[in-house]
């Protein structure tokens, strides 16, 4: 019997029809009579899991009989997206796929629209956590990916009058058949209580009695490599009652109140919290957080003591990766466990535990940085604490050593934070605690040196590295533009791009070649038609695709410039009304795409939304001028949308302030795809410009270094003269209310010497840049050019590249190849 297992499923047409028709009858308990497309999808998609799971065992056996070391990612968001389309790619079974679904009277591109996005993050942090785990697995990288199974993902975005209405978005509804449940695989979580001390040998010993205990349970989703026999998995925690009723309740004849538990437990993973870049501070994040935390520990712990060895050896077998600083209470954790549990002193468990974490940071915003405030800290996790404050004073003592007399460090660096309510540190405590640090781009690191964790880098300067970010080519290229992809096949004569994205660089001479560019152009606009349609459905907004299509598509920030971008479409729109009929050949005909979800609590966010809302309605219905402008605005932006709207770009806005956006990921998805960047000197834009060189991208803006000094001149200038007349004229218009009435709000967030994100300062930089764009469109073989350069010098934003960095600099592991199965 095990030798039949070990022969992974045919992959002939039949088979995979007989595969499938097993799930409709065996797993749906469908007949013919009550059978719709959707089931179809569920049975393909089963057909596909039962390969993964073959694939899962048998990677798992190897490594644990290889004895290799492990990386574990620790994210509290993985945004995954849809799964098949991935997994029949990766597993190279496209062709095979589309025959015998094709056959069965189905279109495998239907099927895959059937299945609803796991949105089990906020946006870019989440989103890389899903690329690296494409990656990990591509690259047969050890590795497994540990969050959380939000019953309700982010919440879906209508617009209602122009305005975002949160939607709950409980994706479980019909079932998700990529998971596996695991009954046996699930670990008690504690909170509250207290410490008690006790003494023994002379020793006074800290035992944490805990006040309340839920339980973790594991659900696996598989992650297939891209053309290998490794598939690594994502463990996603639900929470559940320690005991499923309270029996003395229920036997008392108090039904409901036996349920209460069940309830309380629940809760705990119910809901992701929907901000992006800002930090909530409730009670029930850091519960989120240390469920994570816990039963993530419990489960690499037992894996490291499957084979009896001495504790010093953890970090030779375990690499411990925190994404953010919302896992960090792992590192506490970790101490706890080794100082309380195993009976180590607090000087061996530090050695270990230092060096078996890493830590990257994402953002420089301060209002994202986490702090917990100690009486929550301490009422939730009170031996947690009494750990922080001795880790704390040690690491005190070390700074007076280093740095005598300096207050200032003390301060800094303390993990504590003094105030009327004292604070944990997160950061600091994630920077002490680990063995390397990372930035995601080249600027953000920098600045995390010379600014946010200045006194850190003194410190300990080796600590601090820098790994740009990158996004999986499988999905990012070649599954949302098979038609490019295509194209880079035949061109090249492989498909091997797919694995080393440099390859494409082998195409420069078809920069020149008039017809190769033409077949670019072509499938760009293919692209653009999809994406028509797309927006006829959710917008009822008719888009001609002879239209500059220039995109912005990412949350909802001040730093992220959208309200910048609508105030150019209206000086724009402005400016057409202005200019007879004859002159306005100029301007590139455009439409302009807007999409992404503003935080609930955010108002200027949601104020953004509503704004852009409101030009669109007036300018889409000027009979005068839509031919040369239009406004949408995508509703729900998500990766399945992404997949649609990214390859359709000709130009692609990344417009944040300098030094606010650690790197951004779509800038490189974009890129990818052939889409110019319109940016500033920010994040990841900054060595894109490097890769494709500064003649095909329009970038522009005050420089980071400048940005501190440009934020006083306006603080104390008169509106008058930091904002120049052009914007005001725009400013005025607005408040006219020829787009209604309600926008003074977001127009106080600039015009009372609060304009920190400098739109003013660059609005008039960024207006130039538009005109660079509008006579460069004219040129369609020009603009071919550059975008195809775009496209073929991407290769350094490919996410295996990424990995192999962090697999060396910080995580010391190697790639295992599980053999293919005889
Ligand atoms: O590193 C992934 C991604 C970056 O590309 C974005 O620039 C950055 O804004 C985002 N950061 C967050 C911050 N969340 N927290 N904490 O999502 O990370």
């Amino acid at each position: 019997l095990w030798h039949l297992m070990q022969n992974y499923l045919p992959s002939d047409k039949k088979s995979i029809q007989e595969q499938i028709v097993n799930h409709v009858e065996f797993s749906l308990a469908r007949t013919r009579f009550d059978f719709h497309q959707v089931h179809c999808y569920q049975a393909v998609s089963h057909s596909i899991r039962d390969r993964l799971i073959e694939s899962f065992n048998d990677t798992q056996l190897y490594f644990h009989e290889q004895d290799c070391k492990r990386v574990y990612y620790l994210s509290i968001e993985f945004l995954i997206g849809r799964c098949l389309q991935n997994a029949v790619g990766n597993l190279g079974l496209q062709d095979s796929y589309t025959e015998a679904v094709q056959e069965l009277g189905y279109k495998l591109e239907d099927l895959y629209d059937e299945e609803v996005d796991p949105a089990l993050g906020n946006g870019g942090l989440g989103r890389l956590a899903a690329c690296f785990l494409d990656s990990l697995a591509t690259l047969n990288y050890p590795a497994f990916g540990y969050g959380i199974r939000y019953s309700y993902g982010i919440f879906k975005q209508l617009i209602q009058n122009g305005q975002q209405v949160e939607a709950p978005d409980y994706w479980l509804e019909k079932g998700n058949p990529w998971e596996i449940e695991r009954l046996d695989v699930q670990y008690p979580v504690k909170f509250y209580g207290k410490v008690v001390k006790r003494h023994e040998n002379g020793q006074e010993k800290s035992l944490w009695e805990a006040g309340e205990t839920i339980v973790a349970r594991a659900y696996d989703t598989p992650i297939p490599g891209y053309m290998t026999f490794n598939t690594i998995a994502l463990r996603l925690w639900r929470s559940v009652p320690a005991n499923e009723f309270d029996f003395t309740s229920f036997n008392e004849g108090d039904y409901f109140k036996s349920l209460e538990a069940r309830e309380k437990a629940e809760y705990i993973t119910s809901v992701l919290y929907p901000n992006d870049n800002s930090y909530a501070g409730k009670e029930l994040r850091l519960k989120q957080e240390y469920l994570l935390v816990s039963a993530t520990l419990q489960d690499i712990l037992r894996r490291f003591k499957k084979v009896r060895r001495d504790w010093s050896t953890l970090p030779e077998k375990v690499a411990i990766q925190l994404n953010d600083t919302h896992p960090s209470l792992a590192i506490v954790e970790l101490l706890r466990i080794l100082i309380d549990q195993e009976g180590m002193t607090h000087a061996n468990a530090w050695e270990i535990v230092s060096k078996t974490f890493g830590y990257t940071n994402h953002t420089v915003l301060p209002e994202a940085l986490e702090k917990w405030g100690v009486d929550l800290l301490g009422s939730l996790l009170p031996r947690h604490l009494e750990i922080i404050y001795y880790v704390n004073m040690i690491f005190l003592n070390k700074v007076s050593a280093k740095f005598p007399g300096d207050a200032h460090k003390l301060s800094m660096l303390s993990l504590i934070e003094e105030g009327p309510i004292k604070k944990i540190r997160m950061a600091n405590l994630s920077i002490i605690g680990s063995h390397m640090v990372n930035g995601v781009a080249r600027i953000h690191s920098d600045l995390l040196k010379s600014d946010l964790f200045k006194d850190h880098y003194e410190m300990r300067p080796k600590k601090f590295i820098n790994i740009t970010n990158g996004v999986a080519p499988r999905r990012w290229l070649r599954s949302c533009n098979q038609q490019l992809a295509k194209l880079y096949d035949e061109w090249l004569g492989t498909d091997e791009w797919v694995l080393n994205m440099d390859l494409l660089k082998n195409l420069e001479d078809k920069c020149e070649d008039q017809l190769a560019l033409i077949q670019f152009m072509k499938v760009k606009r293919n692209n653009k038609l999809r994406l028509i349609k797309w927006v006829r459905q959710y917008c009822n907004v008719e888009v001609n695709a002879d239209t500059l299509f220039d995109i912005q598509v990412k949350r909802i920030h001040e730093y992220k410039r959208q309200f910048m971008n609508i105030l150019y479409v209206i000086y724009r729109y402005l400016l057409l009304k202005d200019t007879p009929t004859e002159g306005r050949r100029k301007f590139a005909p455009r439409t302009v795409f807007f999409g992404g979800k503003a935080a609930p609590g955010y108002l200027n966010a949601k104020r953004i939304i509503k704004l852009i809302n409101s030009v669109a309605e007036v300018i889409n219905h000027d009979l005068d001028t839509n031919h040369y402008l239009k406004v949408v605005f995508l509703p729900n932006y998500n990766v399945s949308s992404a997949e649609i709207i990214i390859p359709a770009s000709d130009i692609s806005q990344h417009i944040s302030t300098a030094g606010t956006e650690a790197s951004g990921t779509s800038n490189m998805k974009f890129v990818m795809n052939g889409g110019i960047i319109l940016g500033t000197w920010d994040g990841a834009n900054i060595e894109i410009a490097e890769e494709v060189g500064l003649d095909n991208i329009f970038i522009f803006g005050a420089r980071v270094e400048e940005v501190g000094k440009l934020i006083d001149n306006m603080k104390n200038s008169d509106p008058f003269q930091y904002i120049q007349k052009p914007l005001w004229n725009v400013i005025q218009t607005i408040r006219s209310g020829i787009f209604g009435h309600d926008h003074h709000g977001l127009l106080d967030s600039i015009t009372n010497r609060n304009d920190f994100y400098l739109v003013a300062h660059d609005f008039y930089h960024y207006a130039q840049a538009q005109i660079k764009i509008d006579q460069l469109y004219q040129d369609k073989i020009s603009w071919a050019k550059k975008a195809f350069c775009n496209s073929i010098r991407s290769g350094k934003f490919s996410s295996d590249r990424t990995i192999h960095e962090y697999a060396q600099k910080i995580w010391n592991i190697k790639p295992i190849v599980v053999p293919q199965p005889t």
